[in-house]
């Protein structure tokens, strides 16, 4: 064998014994079968040679071109197969034979309420209100009929913010914008306004088994000409009995917010205790759940509605507390409890 070709032969084989990562094996393939390798440049000494020489010597370095590549493709594999059970090991153990957790998740009973609140008024031609949960205090309380230092506004403990907003303790907060955003559409076009706004609201309240910091209100506004006390008492009763599917004994009693006249307290008798009485509603037997009223003509006007020609009616729904009912939750602060095993329980078709 030509000594040239002998030399590189062993280098070869020295060279691809003592490399270890599949990255420098490619560069021992490159150093020696690339278009510039090493093996290449042995070809380019056959012009000075004799058509005999040229012969066997050509044969060699196509043996050794051969050979080296073979020799390089099994160390590569080898590599490969090591890098492959080295990251493997460094993997934790697991088992690929558990099967995958398929559960699915579920919607928080508040959310199912309102879905449900918000499928039975829309069938009634309400339009569903979304509105914001930071807002001045002229939408909580003066647009309200409740002036600066009015003592109703004692009845709701509010978070006030830095720069004189306030996290919204009423969803009733809307109803001027909601007349404001409607009123043209009332007077030009004769359309009702119907809508109602659910909402989270939040209130500095020493919490019970019925109350909570933060819970969901839904309110619920109608206004056109000849709007009266029967037209409310059907929609709340309708409400009621489609949430429920069944009766439901409620109380109407007078009640006073600034911003209807007359205003009422729409109590629910108590679904887990029966009316017995239990802390869920104080041992009375009854839950307060709706309060509502005729629109005071103060609020009317100040969302620009002629109150010489429109009257209304509005109420705000504790929806959770109409989710405790409805799911028989005894305490209202498991709904805000975050945990899963008794959220995860209930839930809807979808
Ligand atoms: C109001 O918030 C009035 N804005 C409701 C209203 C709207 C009256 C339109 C007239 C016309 P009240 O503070 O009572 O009212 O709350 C209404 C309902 O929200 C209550 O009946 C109750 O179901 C629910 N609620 C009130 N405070 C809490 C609380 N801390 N935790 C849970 N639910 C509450």
């Amino acid at each position: 064998m030509d000594e040239r070709i002998l030399k590189l032969s062993n280098q070869i084989n020295d060279e691809v014994a003592s490399i270890t990562s599949v990255a420098d094996i490619e560069n021992v393939r490159v150093k020696y079968l690339g278009k510039k390798g090493q093996i290449t440049d042995l070809l380019k000494l056959m012009k000075d040679l004799s058509v005999e020489e040229k012969k066997s010597f050509g044969q060699e370095v196509n043996d050794l071109k051969d050979q080296a590549q073979e020799k390089i493709t099994s160390k590569m594999e080898e590599l490969k197969q090591k890098e492959l059970e080295a990251e493997l090991n460094a993997m934790p153990d697991f088992d690929i034979s558990i099967p995958a957790d398929l559960t699915r998740g579920s919607y928080h009973p508040i959310t199912l309420v309102q879905r449900e609140c918000e499928r039975i008024f829309k069938s009634m031609g309400f339009s569903v209100e979304d509105y914001s949960e930071i807002v001045s205090d002229y939408e909580c309380f003066e647009s309200l009929n409740i002036p600066k230092h009015h003592p109703a506004r004692d009845m709701q403990d509010t978070y006030y913010l830095e720069n004189g907003q306030l996290l919204k303790s009423q969803t009733s907060a809307a109803q001027n914008a909601i007349y404001k955003k409607y009123k043209d559409s009332l007077v030009n076009e004769g359309k009702t306004i119907k809508s109602i706004f659910p909402g989270r609201c939040f209130r500095n309240e020493a919490t019970d088994a019925c109350h909570e910091n933060t819970f969901f209100q839904m309110e619920g506004v109608m206004v056109d000409k000849n709007i009266s006390i029967s037209n409310l008492i059907f929609f709340m009763k309708t409400m009621l009995s489609e949430v429920f599917q069944k009766d439901i004994k409620v109380r109407l009693r007078p009640g006073f917010f600034p911003f209807v006249e007359p205003g009422f307290e729409l109590d629910i008798n108590c679904l887990i205790c029966g009316g017995e009485g239990c802390p869920s509603c104080k041992h009375s037997g009854w839950l307060e759940l709706c309060p509502c009223g005729m629109i005071h003509p103060e609020v009317l006007k100040a969302g620009g509605i002629d109150t010489e020609i429109y009257t209304g009616f509005a109420f705000g729904l504790g929806l959770t507390r109409l989710a405790m009912m409805k799911y028989g939750i005894k305490d209202i602060r498991d709904l805000n409890s975050g945990n899963l095993k008794s959220l995860s329980q209930f839930t809807d078709d979808e």
